[in-house]
């Protein structure tokens, strides 16, 4: 695959101007919009090649859609990554600085072998295998997206967690001296996230290291970020440091700033309304020629990955536990 340049595309212009304004507003942060247009840009990179005698079980697994990825650009220039700022646009600039070499994974908790290991030997042995996700934000925007990685239960599996861990909860390095963002006390940083166990050993949950066939940019949370597209993104934490095997429910960063509209469990859910927004529809970002977005698509429950996720969730009120 050909190496492509990044382009660094503020979104303010395009962005629902309402959901983009109304979250940040409650953050606090400082609105500077600027209004550049798109810059050219290239075609799509085609989907990688599919191994045709696995595809029927891909597709029913889950692990692979067959619609179109997002471009690389614009995946890798339409960002949340609030530690580097609150533009789409900041990550991409402001990230390429954080040094994820070497990275140390702390894993503790409820589990029979913790210990802090160096990111190469917390991946040891496993094999990277390709999924291709859609990924839903909260914020009512949409990608196609082609990681690299490992699936999280591989990797939990190897501190042997005990009967005792229930959750598992995620944090992200938070280094104010790397991370331009974090002056702001927006979110209670770190940015926390986590898991029920039975969510975190899906086998659609992974972790990401990497996007079309290429190591994973800072902006999209290198060197090593989770993935859980059944999920709103906020859950997919980025650039994580630390790993915690728990026996109650962790406290989460966004579920902490507004637990009405931020849920733990956040499964992409078109009938439960985020308080100040619908979540009917969303826009993909499909790139073509200089529009960023597609026209609305109907959101799915979960995100489309209801026939592998429902049964985590059968008798529970699912407008309760939004
Ligand atoms: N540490 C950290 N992780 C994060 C975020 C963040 O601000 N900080 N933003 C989340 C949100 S809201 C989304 S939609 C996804 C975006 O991932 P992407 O930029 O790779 O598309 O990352 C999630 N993980
Ligand atoms: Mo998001």
């Amino acid at each position: 695959m050909s190496l492509r340049s990044v382009l660094a595309v503020p979104d303010s212009a395009v962005t629902d101007e309402t959901v983009y304004h109304a979250r940040r507003r409650l953050l606090g942060a400082f609105a500077g919009a600027s209004l550049l247009p798109l810059a050219g840009c290239a075609e799509a990179e085609p989907p990688p090649p599919s191994n045709a005698t696995v595809m029927p079980a891909q597709a029913k697994s889950g692990f692979r859609t067959d619609e179109t990825p997002t471009r690389y650009e614009d995946i890798t220039s339409y960002n949340n990554f609030y530690e580097f700022g609150t533009d789409k646009g900041d990550p991409s600039k402001a990230a390429k600085t954080l040094k994820t070499s070497p990275w140390n994974v702390a894993v503790s908790g409820e589990c029979a072998k913790p210990g802090t290991l160096a990111l190469d030997d917390l991946l040891r042995g496993i094999t990277p295998t390709e999924r291709i996700y859609r990924l839903r934000c909260v914020e009512g925007w949409s990608m196609v997206i082609p990681w690299l990685g490992v699936p999280l239960a591989d990797v939990l599996g190897r501190f042997e967690p005990t009967s005792k861990a229930k959750y598992v909860a995620f944090t992200t390095l938070a280094d104010p001296a790397q991370m331009p963002g974090l002056r702001f006390r927006s979110i209670d940083w770190p940015y926390r996230e986590g898991l029920r166990i039975d969510e975190a050993m899906h086998p659609l949950t992974f972790l990401a290291t990497g996007l079309y066939g290429k190591p994973l940019p800072q902006q999209n949370g290198a060197p090593l970020r989770l993935v859980v597209p059944w999920k709103y993104g906020f859950k997919s934490i980025k650039s994580i440091v630390e790993i915690r095997f728990v026996e109650r429910m962790p406290a989460t960063a966004w579920n902490q700033l507004q637990p009405s509209e931020y849920g733990f469990y956040s499964n992409v859910n078109p009938d439960v309304d985020h308080p100040r927004w619908s979540q009917k529809t969303e826009r993909r970002i499909a790139g073509t020629g200089n529009r960023l977005f597609a026209d609305r698509i109907p959101t799915l429950p979960f995100n489309g990955y209801g026939e592998q996720v429902a049964a985590l969730y059968s008798g529970m009120d699912l407008r309760k536990w939004y």
